[in-house]
């Protein structure tokens, strides 16, 4: 149990090392923003809907918000500014 707990950080604090050093190219928040958006925007034309933002609660909670042009979908600008507050 121990020893395989001792594993588990080490790939822990090795990945972290190796996304540190990615983080020079790309900043992570970004690939997240990105990875998360096209992750949800499941239609792909670019903005999150209502209806794809249904089985995100915080995004559902928070979309009128969000929707700053009140176009009623979020592009990645909109949606970035929800990815930020939940860090
Ligand atoms: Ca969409
Ligand atoms: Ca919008």
């Amino acid at each position: 149990m121990k020893k395989s707990l001792i594993l588990v950080v080490t790939t822990l604090a090795f990945s972290s090392f190796a996304s540190a050093s990615d983080d020079l190219i790309v900043p992570s928040a970004a690939i997240d923003v990105e990875a998360n958006f096209q992750a949800i925007d499941t239609n792909l034309d670019g903005v999150i809907s209502l209806t794809e933002a249904e089985n995100q609660e915080k995004l559902l909670a928070a979309f009128p918000d969000l929707d700053l042009d009140k176009t009623g979908d979020l592009n990645e600008e909109e949606f970035k500014k929800f990815v930020m507050v939940q860090k």
